[in-house]
């Protein structure tokens, strides 16, 4: 992830590589007091064997100099930054979040796994995002929302609210046509973007499994 001079009070960042949806669900965090920028992002969208929801790197602002630190973990050596947990627990940091949107929990279709896509099909694609204790999936404005490879590209043909995956709470459902997703064969991960009624900006990332493609 790039940034010129300005990028932390215009939220402009640019990427090497290309890993779909990264851009759109990235946060940045930022502490002035040691000079260190955070950045959280889902983990699906760069492995396919994720066992944690989010990422996080921490690293002194620069480029590539001693003190830019990746990953703590075994594929990415240390010393690091940190995965979080299931539940999307993240170390302590004293900076601020300086960009990026919060990050929900999303279900690629509800209630079930591996989430499999026929980038060919054009029929009805199913994407709940689920309440959590720190999110309220009612709050969600469908009319903001797009879904696809980058987050960008279908907006819901449909969006209900229910308990989709029966823990008590209600979800919001809503569904797509998979031809308008702008997935590709070989994607690992969709996204979706959106806000609220009240105007924060919100996105969240899942698995897929692409099928039909041969
Ligand atoms: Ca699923
Ligand atoms: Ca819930
Ligand atoms: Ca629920």
């Amino acid at each position: 992830m790039f940034g010129g001079p300005d990028a932390l009070s215009t939220c402009s960042f640019s990427q090497s590589g290309n890993v779909p949806g990264f851009l759109a669900t990235s946060q940045v965090w930022f502490d002035p007091a040691t000079n260190t920028l955070r950045l959280v992002f889902p983990l699906v969208l760069i492995s396919v064997d994720a066992v944690f929801n989010y990422a996080v790197e921490s690293a002194f602002g620069g480029s590539f100099g001693n003190n830019e630190r990746a990953p703590d973990s075994v594929n990415f050596g240390s010393p690091g930054g940190f995965f979080t947990n299931d539940v999307g627990g993240i170390p302590p940091f004293n900076g601020a979040r300086a960009c990026g949107p919060d990050l929900t929990t999303i279900d690629i279709k509800p209630g079930s796994f591996p989430n499999t896509i026929n980038p060919r099909s054009e029929g009805g694609l199913r994407v709940a995002v689920l309440t959590t204790d720190a999110f309220d999936a009612a709050t969600v404005d469908p009319t903001t929302i797009r879904f696809g490879a980058t987050g960008a590209e279908a907006a819901p043909v449909q969006s209900a609210l229910d308990d989709v995956d029966g823990d008590g709470d209600m979800d919001l459902v809503l569904k797509f046509n998979a031809g308008d997703s702008g997935i590709k064969c070989g994607d690992i991960a969709a996204s979706l973007t959106g806000r609220t009624f009240g105007g924060r900006a919100l996105a969240g990332s899942d698995s897929i499994k692409t099928v039909g493609c041969q």
